[in-house]
C-alpha cells in the first residue's frame, strides 16, 4: 500500500546510489565539430526545419561539447554518486563503422569522463540514446537486420576505449520509442509511420543488437573490467478502467513494454505470448501469408533471455486502459494500436506538467516496480530516468518539480519496503535540454539553462537544492525547506 502522510525523514536503503541523467543530442551540440557527422536528428531538423515545436534543433542545444566541466561542478554541487550520459555514435565513427575512429571524439568523452573521476562521480554510460548515424539509416535504420552487426561492431569500440573507466553501461535508451515512435507514430527520427510492421522489425533488431552487445561486454570485457551491462526500458503504469479491463490492461502492457522486458528478464524470453497471438490472428484475417510481428530463432530467444545484468526503468507516468477493438472494423489496414486492441486515457483532474502526458501518479510508479517484481522474479531495477517538466518562464521556485519527485521517491521506497530491489535512482535531468519534438519550451532540469547566453549559462532551480539534500542526508523528509540564495560544492 502507499503511504498517504507527508512524512518526516525516510531514509533510503544502505548503499543506494543517486544520479541524473543527459544524452548526447540533447545537450553537445557540435553538431558537426571536429569530424562528428550527420545523425538522423541533425539530418531531420535540418531538412524539416519547423518539425520541432519552436523550429530548433541539438545544433549547439547545451553546447556540453564546450561546456562540460561546468556541467561536472554541478554534478559536485548535487553530490551525486554517478552521471548517466549518452555517447553519440557519429562523434566516435563519422563513417559509422569502425574503419575510422574520430580521435576528437574519444578525447572529448575521455575528458568528461576524466573530469568526473577526478571527483569520484562514477559514469554510466548510455551506447544508444536515439541518434542513429543517417547513412545507416539510408539502408533502413532499426528496421534492416544487419543493424545488429553495426551496433555491435560500435559497442566494443566504445568497450575498448572507455571501459576501463566506465563500469555501468546501457545498450539502448528505450526501445519502445526508438520503435514505436521512430517507425510506427512518426514522432521521433527518423519519423517513419508504418505502423503494424515497421515498429515490430524494429523491436527485433533492436533486441538482438543489445544481446550481441551484452555478450560481447560479458565474454571480452567483464572479466577485466567488473562492470555491469543492461538496457533502459521506458514504462508508464497501465491501470485498468474498471476491473473487467484488468486483462486489457496487462496485455496493453505486455505490447508497450513487456514486448522489450520479456525477451530478456522472463524465464521462457520471446515475445511476450499475447502479443504473438494477438498480431498472427490479425495478420491472418487481414490476408496476409505471415505475422506481421517477425520471429525469433530458438537461437535468438537464447541470446537475448538473460542478457541484462539490470533492469533500467524509465518512468514517469500512468495511463487509464479499457478494452476497445472497434479499430478492427476500421478498414484502414493494420496498425499498432488495433493489434492491442486497447484504449488508454489520462483524467483531466490529474496534475499536469508542461508536457501534457505527464501526470503526476506516484502510485502508478509503486504498482509498476510491484509487477516488475512479481513477473520478473525481482530482478535488479536502476531507476535510470525520472522526473518532471515545466514551461519557459516559470522561474527558479519550482514546487511542482519539487513534489513531484518527493511523491515519486515516496512511493519507490514503498516498493522497496515491499521487498523490490531498486538500488539506484537517476534524475531527469541534470539541466534543461532538447527536448526532441518539443524543442526548448518543455524543461526538465533541476538547472535552468539559458538558451540566450553563448556559454548556456546553468542556474540551479530550488529541486536541485532539494536533491542536494535528499542525496548530503540519504533520506527523504517532506518537511525541508532548502536555502536557495548560493549553491555550493561540499
Ligand atoms: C524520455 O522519454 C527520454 O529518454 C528523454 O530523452 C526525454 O527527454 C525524457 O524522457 C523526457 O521526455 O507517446 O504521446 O502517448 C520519455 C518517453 C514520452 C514515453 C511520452 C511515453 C507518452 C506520450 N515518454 N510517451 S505518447
Amino acid at each position: 500500500t502507499v503511504r498517504e502522510t507527508k512524512h518526516g525523514p525516510r531514509p533510503f536503503p544502505e548503499g543506494f546510489l543517486f544520479g541524473t541523467s543527459t544524452a548526447s543530442y540533447q545537450v553537445e551540440g557540435g553538431w558537426n565539430a571536429e569530424g562528428k557527422s550527420e545523425n538522423i536528428w541533425d539530418y531531420l531538423t535540418h531538412n524539416n526545419p519547423c518539425i520541432v515545436r519552436d523550429c530548433s534543433n541539438g545544433d549547439i542545444a547545451n553546447d556540453s561539447y564546450n561546456q562540460y566541466k561546468r556541467d561536472v561542478e554541478m554534478m559536485r554541487e548535487l553530490g551525486l554518486d554517478f552521471y548517466r550520459f549518452s555517447l553519440s555514435w557519429t562523434r566516435i565513427l563519422p563513417t559509422s563503422f569502425p574503419d575510422k575512429i574520430n580521435e576528437a571524439g574519444i578525447q572529448y568523452y575521455n575528458n568528461l569522463i576524466d573530469e568526473m573521476l577526478k571527483y569520484n562521480i562514477e559514469p554510466m554510460v548510455t551506447l544508444y540514446h536515439w541518434d542513429l548515424p543517417q547513412k545507416l539509416q539510408e539502408m533502413g535504420g532499426w528496421t534492416n537486420p544487419h543493424v545488429v552487426d553495426w551496433f555491435a561492431d560500435y559497442a566494443r569500440i566504445a568497450f575498448e576505449h572507455f571501459g576501463d573507466r566506465v563500469k555501468y553501461w546501457i545498450t539502448m535508451n528505450e526501445p519502445r520509442e526508438v520503435c514505436y515512435q521512430g517507425y510506427g507514430a512518426a514522432t521521433m527520427a527518423p519519423a517513419i509511420s508504418i505502423s503494424g510492421f515497421a515498429e515490430y522489425l524494429c523491436a527485433k533488431n533492436l533486441l538482438v543488437a543489445h544481446a550481441k552487445a551484452y555478450h560481447i561486454y560479458d565474454k571480452e570485457f567483464r572479466q577485466k573490467y567488473g562492470g555491469v551491462v543492461g538496457i533502459s526500458i521506458s514504462a508508464g503504469w497501465i491501470e485498468p478502467e474498471t476491473e473487467k479491463d484488468t486483462q486489457a490492461a496487462f496485455e496493453s502492457s505486455q505490447f508497450e513494454w513487456g514486448q522489450y522486458a520479456h525477451p530478456i528478464f522472463s524465464e521462457t524470453g520471446d515475445f511476450p505470448p499475447v502479443m504473438k497471438e494477438r498480431i498472427a490472428a490479425k495478420s491472418a484475417k487481414q490476408g496476409f501469408f505471415r505475422s506481421r510481428l517477425p520471429e525469433f530463432t530458438p537461437e535468438e530467444v537464447e541470446l537475448v533471455r538473460g542478457s541484462s545484468d539490470f533492469f533500467g526503468l524509465n518512468h514517469y507516468s500512468t495511463n487509464i486502459v479499457y478494452r476497445d477493438e472497434t479499430a478492427e472494423d476500421y478498414n484502414a489496414g493494420p496498425s499498432y494500436y488495433d493489434d492491442i486492441g486497447t484504449t488508454g486515457y489520462q483524467p483531466e483532474d490529474w496534475p499536469t506538467a508542461a508536457s501534457p502526458w505527464l501526470k503526476k501518479v506516484p502510485w502508478g510508479f509503486y504498482k509498476l516496480l510491484t509487477a516488475i517484481r512479481t513477473q520478473y522474479n525481482n530482478p535488479n531495477v536502476i531507476i535510470t530516468e525520472n522526473g518532471y517538466s515545466t514551461s519557459v518562464g516559470d522561474g527558479y521556485e519550482d514546487n511542482d518539480r519539487v513534489e513531484y519527485y518527493k511523491d515519486y521517491l515516496d512511493a519507490m521506497l514503498d516498493a522497496i519496503d515491499e521487498g523490490s530491489n531498486v538500488t539506484a535512482y537517476t534524475a531527469w535531468s541534470l539541466m534543461d535540454n532538447f527536448e526532441w519534438m518539443a524543442g526548448y519550451t518543455e524543461l526538465f532540469g533541476l538547472y535552468e539553462v539559458d538558451y540566450n547566453s553563448p556559454q548556456r549559462t546553468r542556474t540551479p532551480r530550488k529541486s536541485a537544492f532539494v536533491y542536494k539534500e535528499i542525496i548530503r542526508s540519504r533520506q527523504l523528509d517532506y518537511h525541508y525547506e532548502p536555502d536557495t540564495t548560493v549553491m555550493t560544492i561540499d
